[in-house]
């Protein structure tokens, strides 16, 4: 099988270093291989994204708008290929990551818009003598690390903002799915984007991640992936340089007496279950008002029970594929022991599917614990899989109190058709989103980022372009 080359300096390179193999998840076969980019491979690419900046951050912003246009155009064109890509190395249904790859092209679209709109401002000096002018200049080079659960999106919001911004980046993406950033990558190449403002360097976050977060070379690191990773990355800095963190999530959803309970439901089971619970921002754990407990337990079982696990390859149309890798598969087991023998009441899935052709994928049915104590490990940490916890309160005081019991704010989410409570609950959520009726916690045009363990920064907006800008004061004397 022919090695996938990765990106140096607009040279599609084969690699010094070993052969990466990357597995199909939902069958167990080897799909491609990529090469584990050496120390002196990383150093060129971060080399040439230095190079490259000079250029780059003085070209007009219209011109680099077009080139993201340009690129946008082109992963449309080819999303259906780079879907399937997706899917036989990640495992989602191909229809999800063909969604994934067109908001992918939309968030190009989005920040090619901004480019144009990255405006100074004139600050009231106290003489008219003088004139305050605080311009925005691109930060340099960005090193970008990312994980596997969206291996297109979040390269994408890094890539997007940075290099819309005039930045140039390296970007290592995850080594159980480089596959599809790759060929994001020669999509951008194919759009004109000149050599060495986008690198990509293949191989595992420990060495070639590790190299890139402390080398002085990066103005700054963009890093989305696991708590513990982001913390150590920001310790192992040996130079002071910008940091972005987008970091895990517990998420608690709150559903009242209140709620549509059918709308509740169906949001319950889209958010905890879609890409099999692997979203930072999945549900992990549910709590229903007493009143609306037992109604809504039985119908988000159903729900549960009706979706569809099967080979996403083989059936677009599924609602969850194989999970991307065993680790997830295990927590999730994990989690779920742990809350059966500390009295959970399993109301839905528990088990792998029975379909015959899924014996060697890595696939577990939805699955809906209830009665749970708040102590569970499905309560208090991110299982990264398709499980939920369900209890029940009776005030709302004490609801707000469970929620916002944990390191991580994320997301948080809250369905009640009351609007006493839709405020009440919007104001003492501490998370980063709020979501109200919807499960829609980030979308391109607000603002989305972490408070607490979960991270620091933003992506997305207009919010998302300024962490690639510097501030410039320039103090003028007429
Ligand atoms: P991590 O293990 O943290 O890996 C994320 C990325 O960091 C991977 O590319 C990984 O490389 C790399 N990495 C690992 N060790 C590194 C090091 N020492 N230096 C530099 N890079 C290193 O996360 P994961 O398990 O893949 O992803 C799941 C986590 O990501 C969850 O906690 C989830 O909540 C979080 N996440 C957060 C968000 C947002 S927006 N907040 C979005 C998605 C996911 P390898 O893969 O090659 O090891």
């Amino acid at each position: 099988m022919t090695r996938t080359k990765m990106l140096i300096d607009g040279v599609w390179v084969v690699g010094e270093g070993d052969a990466i193999e990357v597995r199909n998840p939902a069958r167990g076969s080897v799909v491609g291989t990529v090469s584990h980019a050496t120390p002196a491979e990383v150093d060129l690419a971060l080399r040439a994204a230095r190079l490259a900046f000079g250029d780059w951050s003085k070209r007009p912003p219209v011109e680099r708008a077009r080139l993201l246009k340009r690129a946008a155009h082109i992963i449309r064109e080819r999303k259906s290929d780079l879907g399937r890509l997706m899917t036989s190395e990640q495992g989602k249904p191909v229809n999800e990551a063909v969604g994934e790859i067109s908001k992918l092209a939309d968030t190009f679209d989005f920040y090619a818009e901004e480019a144009t709109r990255v405006f100074g401002e004139i600050i009231p000096n106290d003489s008219n003598a003088y004139q305050s002018l605080v311009v925005r200049e691109p930060i340099g080079v960005v090193a970008a690390i990312s994980p596997w659960n969206y291996p297109a999106e979040l390269i994408g919001w890094k890539v997007a903002a940075g290099l819309t911004a005039g930045c140039t980046l390296v970007v290592k993406p995850p080594e159980l799915t480089p596959l599809s950033p790759l060929a994001i990558m020669e999509c951008m190449v194919d759009a004109g984007l000149p050599a060495g403002t986008i690198n990509m360097v293949t191989g595992k976050g420990s060495t070639v991640g590790q190299q890139m977060v402390e080398s002085d070379i990066p103005d700054k690191i963009a890093f989305t992936g696991s708590s513990a990773v982001g913390l150590h990355i920001q310790q192992s800095l040996k130079n002071i340089k910008r940091l972005s963190l987008e970091l895990g999530g517990n998420c608690p959803m709150i559903v009242t007496a209140q709620a549509n309970l059918d709308q509740a439901v169906k949001g319950a089971a889209r958010r905890s279950f879609r890409n099999c619970g692997q979203i930072c921002i999945a549900i992990n754990r549910i709590y229903v008002e007493r009143a609306a407990y037992e109604p809504f337990l039985e119908k988000l079982a159903a729900a549960a029970d009706s979706l569809v696990v099967d080979d996403g390859l083989e059936n677009p149309d599924a609602d969850l594929g194989a999970l991307c890798s065993q680790e997830p598969l295990d927590k999730t087991k994990q989690h779920l022991a742990d809350a059966l023998e500390r009295g959970a009441r399993l109301v839905a899935g528990g088990r792998a599917p029975d379909a015959p052709g899924l014996e060697n994928g890595l696939f577990f049915r939805p699955t809906v614990v209830a009665d749970c104590s708040h102590d569970m490990k499905v309560m208090t940490e991110e299982t990264f899989g398709p499980l939920v916890g369900v209890t029940a309160f009776d005030k709302h005081a004490e609801a707000v109190r469970m929620a916002n019991d944990t390191p991580y704010g994320l997301a948080s989410y809250l369905y009640t058709k009351n609007m006493d409570e839709m405020r009440y609950y919007s104001r003492h959520l501490d998370y980063g989103n709020v979501a109200v009726n919807n499960v829609d916690a980030g979308i391109i045009s607000a603002p989305y980022g972490g408070w607490k363990q979960s991270g620091i920064g933003v992506e997305h907006a207009r919010e998302g372009l300024l962490e690639y800008l510097n501030y410039k004061h320039v103090r003028l004397c007429f």
